[in-house]
């Protein structure tokens, strides 16, 4: 039984990660601290499954402990459950691109924003550039929040980012870009205007951009 936090998430020993992310808040880990060292252990499954040490059965096991985990900490994110949580008037909309169903570290991210005083309006998965385009329209946000995991994906939201531009939106609107594989190339290819694969640094470009 793996004494570390990344280790029983990536050997995905269900009873004991929940065991250490209790203990860790007893001894007052904050619940970033905790969410990144899940985070890593996760990444270590797909590594896994890349590799074919891991199977699909895996990733699906990884998806549901890292789901008891965020039940777990969630009261512990600063402004939760004690009433401070007022809206900041910032409104933003946020869905994984088309093609692609992973938004654990998507719903991490509004978790964030939410706990912060953002209004977000969450798409869900499999979003396509109509459908975001819509939702600015509706609800005036000027921030976008856009999640990509899977590579094969990444010509999506470079499509979502042209339907910006055509529409008009494009200069209204930040786009902000997240998931494992965004790096300053993926921002260089798709035009997103920040990109950003840690939940924590996400927020801070939030604060930034709403700050104007
Ligand atoms: C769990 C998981 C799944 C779960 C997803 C469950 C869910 N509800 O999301 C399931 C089992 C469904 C799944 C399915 C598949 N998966 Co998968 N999956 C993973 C895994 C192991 C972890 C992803 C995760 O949740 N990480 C934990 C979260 C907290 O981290 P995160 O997503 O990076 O989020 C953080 C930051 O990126 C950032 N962030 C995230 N979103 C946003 C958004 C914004 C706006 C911002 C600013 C920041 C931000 O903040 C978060 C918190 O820090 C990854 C491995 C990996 N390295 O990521 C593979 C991985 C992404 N999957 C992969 C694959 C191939 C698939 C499948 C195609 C498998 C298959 N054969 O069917 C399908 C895809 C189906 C589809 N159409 O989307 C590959 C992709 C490879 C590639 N090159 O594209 C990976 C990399 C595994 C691998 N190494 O091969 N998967």
């Amino acid at each position: 039984m793996s004494e570390n936090l990344i280790d029983a998430m990536a050997n995905l020993e269900e009873d004991n990660a929940l065991a250490l992310v209790k203990k860790k808040l007893m001894q007052g880990e904050t619940a970033y601290e905790i969410v990144e060292q899940c985070r890593k252990g996760v990444e270590i499954v797909g590594k896994r499954y890349s590799e074919g040490t891991y199977y699909l059965s895996d990733l699906v096991m990884s998806e549901a402990i890292l789901k008891d985990v965020m039940e777990i900490i969630e009261p512990y994110f600063p402004n939760n459950g004690i009433g401070t949580n007022e809206s900041n008037g910032v409104q933003v909309v946020m869905g994984t691109i088309e093609g692609d169903i992973h938004d654990l570290g998507k719903n991490i991210v509004i978790y964030l924003l939410r706990s912060s005083g953002y209004r977000v309006r969450d798409l869900g998965v499999d979003v396509t550039p109509e459908k975001f385009v819509e939702a600015l329209k509706e609800t005036g946000a000027n921030i976008i929040g856009v999640c990509v995991l899977l590579t094969f994906c990444i010509g999506y939201v470079k499509k979502l980012i042209d339907r910006l531009a055509e529409t008009g939106l494009k200069d209204k609107v930040t786009v902000v870009l997240g998931g494992y594989p965004v790096d300053e190339q993926v921002k260089a290819y798709t035009g997103a205007d920040y990109v950003s694969n840690d939940g924590v640094k996400a927020l801070e470009i939030f604060e930034q951009i709403s700050r104007g």
